[in-house]
């Protein structure tokens, strides 16, 4: 296995040389990889460039690459490029150059990879990681949330760290990725390419580490712009997807169960049977056609067959009942608010979420990839 360590730097003078030491030192005992180093630096105005010349001096196995600054993104991008087009690198393995990325849990991000895993990740938020104890209280809680936003906001929630720029992948995800990562120049790019891996069937390993402040040297961050391009970035892949084709073939099934559902009602009553019975029989015909259809149709790639449709269908009915308390609480909610008019606006609504709710728990839940 070919490694390059891809190490971004702008004005990391002080902090390169040690870091390049201290991984040198824990790869010690990993020598069944064949490691080389490539060091991305813009042009950084501190001379960082001129520290990693004078260190390759004595290390053969160290590269650098300079260009103009364009941010975090397009500098790690470049990395990539080099280290898997022209060094023939089967894994990068990515690291901050500030020293807060404990340069000892590398190897055990390349062990991940061994053992089976194409996208390892660092992780400050599962157990055995951490943030740094002497933030305060609102940095801490600040890094949490945001964290939780992108985590919750794309519905991958057995990921934990997003934003942290430690991790190890194989080329698949740059091959496969690289031609639309060029638009997230800054910070984004971490979560954009880590959310692309994991469509593109990256299976990822959290690997947890201590995440340390830098001690020399100035956070490039900008923080309102990087919370703007989150928030955008969220907001427009979720579009995408319930725009897609999938989406669209999940709303055609709907109706045909809406249909089912309000025919069979007006069927039963007019035979003099009582609206609940018939409401409950539309209500339980429309799921069976719902979930028929779906499983054939709009996840036909990830249809289940056999006795595992008899649990899937049971989970589907008990997914499909969200629904329904979603709306039956919408409705109630403005008509308590709202008064009694109000019902069918917050029917439309609780219909709308409830929309959401099904297409969300069907696409991960019910027919995940
Ligand atoms: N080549 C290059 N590297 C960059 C650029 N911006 C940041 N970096 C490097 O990316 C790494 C992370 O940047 P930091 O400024 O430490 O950002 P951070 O770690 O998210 O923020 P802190 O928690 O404050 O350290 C460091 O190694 C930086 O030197 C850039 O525009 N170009
Ligand atoms: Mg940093």
């Amino acid at each position: 296995m070919k490694v390059v360590v891809v190490i971004p730097t702008y004005n990391e003078r002080e902090n390169i040389r040690v870091l390049l030491t201290e991984l040198d030192k824990a790869f010690g005992t990993a020598k069944k990889y064949s490691i080389s180093y490539l060091v991305v630096d813009d042009t950084s105005p501190d001379g960082t460039a001129q520290v990693v010349e004078t260190f390759r001096k004595t290390h053969k196995d160290v590269f650098i690459i300079s260009g103009k600054k364009e941010g975090l993104g397009k500098a790690l991008l470049r990395g990539m490029t080099q280290a898997f087009e022209h060094m023939d690198a089967d894994v990068v393995l990515q690291i901050d150059a500030d020293l807060s990325h404990d340069p000892t849990v590398a190897p055990r991000l390349l062990s991940a990879i061994d053992n089976g895993a194409t996208f390892a990740v660092g992780s400050r938020y599962i157990p055995g990681g951490a943030i740094p104890g002497n933030w305060g209280l609102i940095r801490k809680i600040y890094s949490i949330i945001g964290n939780s936003i992108v985590r919750f906001g794309l519905w991958h929630i057995d990921v934990r760290d997003w934003t942290g720029g430690y991790r190890a992948y194989t080329k698949k995800f740059y091959l496969a990725t690289h031609r639309e990562m060029e638009k997230y120049s800054g910070y984004v790019f971490q979560i954009a390419f880590l959310h692309k891996s994991i469509h593109h069937g990256a299976i990822v390993k959290e690997i947890p580490f201590h995440f340390t402040d830098r001690l020399y040297g100035h956070s490039k961050i900008a923080p309102a712009e990087y919370i703007f391009n989150i928030y955008k970035y969220i907001a427009v892949s979720r579009f995408q997807e319930i725009t897609s084709w999938s989406f669209f073939k999940f709303g055609v099934v709907g109706t045909i169960g809406f249909i089912i559902n309000t025919v069979v009602l007006e069927l039963m009553v007019r035979a003099g049977l009582h609206p609940a019975a018939g409401s409950a029989t539309g209500a339980e015909l429309a799921i069976i056609s719902n979930f028929l259809l779906n499983n054939a149709w709009t996840f036909g790639d990830r249809k289940v067959i056999g006795k595992k449709m008899i649990p899937k269908f049971l989970q589907f009915n008990i997914t499909s009942l969200g629904a329904l308390i979603i709306q039956t609480v919408s409705v109630w909610v403005g008509t308590v608010l709202f008064g009694k008019s109000a019902y069918f606006v917050s029917y439309i609504i609780g219909v709308g979420v409830g929309l959401v709710w099904n297409y969300i728990m069907y696409s991960r839940v019910i027919w995940k990839k």
